[in-house]
């Protein structure tokens, strides 16, 4: 695949039945300091073939530094197949580690389930989704030249089959947590544990990455920094179960969440919790997920949680940084919000690398005192849960999500009952004799009783299970005539293989637009007005997604979103052609034939320099290079002295930066600069070119200069402009 070729998805539905994954297993990144551009960074790993780096990179010559964790997107809008388009634009932005969300409910089926039927709020997990899903990824890691990490979740009723389906079809990691179960989904407590010890005995064989459950309890409990005794506790029941039953330490990742959010007070909360975590489970990996309870709507407050978040897993470590924000807060999976959240995690860890090499943390004082106060009150509440006679009973207790900061006790903790819950009464005592002729299976086997030298491998017994023998596995296609991938292909065709668009925001065609505003007045009547604009702009299904108070009388910001009811044909769109650069040397000569002198600076109030630079200096491609003779004035140079330098210096040339843009100011000092050249006489003879992040060319030849220049220009832009002019002027 090229970067400019569109995935084909009906290809990749193509004989989905002959596929086959690649490996099994979890990778990690191969992480090694590397020298990038000017700058070293130690916390990093091997780079991409192909990627999308972060907006401001393209003054550093786009580096894109890949950080040292495995960065996860988290991607569920219902329809497989447009996830697999958003997988890989997450993989452009630095995504190794697919998290596929599954659709509600599904915890409670009690199998699998097959087709490719439409979700709700993530994608049924089927055995087809999950094939197309693998196939793709393989596809995507060849083009960003880096493994990729497909996960989704064994938990509920039908764990151990999904994680069975999961281990054949090469998902490389999944949430595992039994607790989970009990506490969240009211499966029944014994079900629950005897199916997670065959579905980690499974996981461990498929060399799976495991995450635990531990983060919801934050997410549920009322307040959630009052939890954090208990989730040293739900990590350590996991985790050493897990061990046990032969999931390599390297393999156990504990989702851990900072508790608190500011407006709290972040960090003296999450600091103390993340080390008293980390030292306690030193041996497992860690699963940064950011904080989602206390995250409204905004957009811009989720990406600050996450920053403090990201600050937190840079002090103290992170092997998975998970990148979910601004999705949670609102419930609208959408493609840009899946990539806002990967390079808020891709800008932050690059900039907080290397951050423990600067600083250490104090020996004394509130930090160690906290915690170990943590860690204490983890301790007394196990020792207690084994006091009262173990988990089981514990939860009956309602020891669990309780909002008390342990020992001290709300009584309004989760209570299940051993004998309730969804899946009591299921499970069935193995016989004397029993007998599963299985690779990877928990328990006792009696396979000495058919032949004891496969004792070791039982599947041996029928020469092969699925895990050795791909072909035995039941690959079963689309069940559902009409709710089907087929389908819903069909009916977006058009936007497919013809020349008609529509935006989007998570599926091909779905038409979704958003937009903000301010209205200078209260928020119930600028939202009434907001959906009245939506409704005279012609909108379908007008909502509002966002609402702050800018004040509570001059002004509301308001978020809406709306469908668009038409199409665009692309091959009816002009497209404004690109100027034809001169190349190097023909620039070069020409420059050093005419002895080309220009005068240069940020205008009126503007003290942003670094555009103007990349455009001047050599280091950056800039014009310099081509022998231009350059004078700079500096940053808030007044328009006048422009001209008047150009004069004294008998320039050929005035750049001028104009990066403001409040009020037009940008546009009225373009005029003010032709005016005033006019005026002085020397129009005629003096190139006048503006710059700025703002700027529109066609708007900036209305205002008299002879051309703009916008965002992304570089130096060879300006100059080849510059040459080609002053021959078309000279030479004419
Ligand atoms: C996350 N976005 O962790 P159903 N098993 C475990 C879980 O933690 C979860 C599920 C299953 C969050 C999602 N976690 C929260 C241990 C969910 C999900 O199908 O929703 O019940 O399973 O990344």
């Amino acid at each position: 695949m090229k970067p400019n070729e569109k995935l084909d998805i009906r290809n990749i539905l193509m004989d989905l039945n002959k596929y086959r994954p690649r490996r099994r297993g979890w990778t990690w990144r191969d992480i090694k300091p590397i020298q990038m551009g000017e700058f070293r960074y130690e916390q990093v790993s091997q780079g991409l073939t192909n990627f999308v780096p972060l907006p401001g990179a393209r003054y550093l010559n786009n580096i894109d530094p890949q950080p040292d964790a495995v960065i996860t997107s988290e991607i569920a809008s219902g329809r497989f197949e447009d996830d697999i388009r958003r997988m890989r634009m997450a993989a452009y932005h630095g995504a190794d580690h697919i998290m596929v969300i599954r659709t509600a409910g599904q915890s409670h089926i009690d199998g699998l389930l097959e087709g490719t039927p439409q979700g709700v709020g993530g994608i049924p997990i089927t055995r087809k989704q999950v094939r197309a899903q693998r196939k793709a990824l393989d596809i995507i890691e060849d083009e960003v030249g880096r493994p990729i990490n497909y996960h989704s979740y064994v938990s509920g009723v039908a764990g151990p089959e999904i994680a069975v389906m999961f281990v054949e079809e090469g998902v490389n990691g999944a949430h595992q947590d039994p607790q989970y179960n009990v506490l969240y989904r009211n499966v029944n407590m014994l079900r629950s544990y005897v199916d997670a010890a065959e579905s980690k005995k499974i996981m461990a064989y498929g060399n799976m990455a495991q995450i635990d459950g531990a983060h919801n309890a934050n997410a549920t409990a009322r307040d959630a920094w009052k939890v954090m005794p208990e989730l040293l506790v739900q990590h350590a029941i996991n985790s050493r179960m897990s061990e046990r039953i032969g999931i390599s330490p390297d393999l156990i990742c504990l989702s851990t969440v900072p508790p608190a959010a500011s407006p709290s007070p972040d960090l003296k909360l999450n600091l103390p919790y993340a080390i008293a975590l980390r030292e306690f489970f030193d041996k497992y990996r860690m699963r940064a997920q950011m904080n989602t309870k206390y995250i409204s709507s905004s957009t811009r407050e989720a990406t600050v949680t996450h920053v403090l978040n990201l600050l937190i897993s840079r002090m103290t470590s992170a092997d998975i940084q998970s990148t979910i924000t601004p999705d949670e807060g609102r419930n609208v999976p959408w493609h840009m919000y899946n990539i806002e959240a990967l390079d808020t995690a891709k800008q932050a860890m690059a900039g907080l690398d290397d951050l423990m090499s600067m600083i250490e943390f104090k020996k004394e004082g509130y930090l160690p005192n906290k915690v170990r106060e943590i860690q204490e009150r983890a301790v007394l509440m196990l020792e207690e849960i084994l006091e009262m006679g173990g988990y089981f009973k514990a939860v009956e207790e309602g020891m669990f999500v309780d909002s008390g900061y342990y020992p001290e006790r709300s009584g309004d903790g989760i209570i299940r009952k051993s004998e309730g819950g969804i899946g009591n009464n299921t499970i069935i005592k193995r016989a004397s004799d029993y007998l599963a002729p299985v690779t990877a299976h928990y328990g006792y086997n009696n396979v000495e009783q058919y032949n004891v030298e496969y004792i070791n491998d039982p599947a041996k017994l029928i020469d092969k299970c699925t895990f050795e023998d791909p072909d035995l596995i039941q690959y079963i296609d689309e069940l559902d005539e009409e709710d089907n991938v087929n389908n819903r292909l069909d009916d977006n065709e058009k936007y497919r293989s013809s020349s008609l668009i529509k935006p989007e925001v998570q599926w091909l065609g779905d038409g979704v637009i958003t937009f903000d505003l301010v209205f200078p007045v209260a928020s119930d009547i600028a939202e009434a007005s907001a959906l009245l604009v939506a409704k005279n702009m012609g909108l379908l299904q007008p909502e509002i997604i966002h609402v702050e108070v800018l004040h509570p009388s001059e002004g509301t910001r308001v978020q809406v979103k709306g469908v668009l009811n038409f199409d665009i044909d692309t091959s009816k769109i002009v497209i404004p052609k690109k100027e034809k650069l001169l190349d190097d040397d023909e620039i070069t000569n020409y420059v050093k034939k005419h002895k080309l002198k220009v005068v240069a600076g940020t205008g009126g109030n503007d003290e942003h320099s670094v555009g103007m630079r990349e455009i001047l200096d050599i280091k950056h491609g800039g014009i310099e290079k081509y022998g231009f003779d350059y004078t700079y004035l500096g940053t808030s140079v007044s328009i006048e002295k422009f001209i008047d330098a150009a004069i004294e210096v008998d320039a050929d040339c005035v750049l001028i930066s104009l990066i403001i843009s409040h009020d037009d100011i940008h546009y009225k000092n373009m005029k003010k600069l032709n005016d005033y050249a006019i005026e002085k006489g020397v129009r005629d003879k003096l190139l006048l070119i503006a710059g700025g992040t703002q700027i529109t060319p066609a708007l900036a030849r209305k205002q008299g200069i002879d051309q703009g220049f916008a965002r992304g220009t570089k130096g060879k832009d300006v100059a080849s402009f510059i040459v080609k002019r002053h021959k078309q002027i000279h030479e004419s």
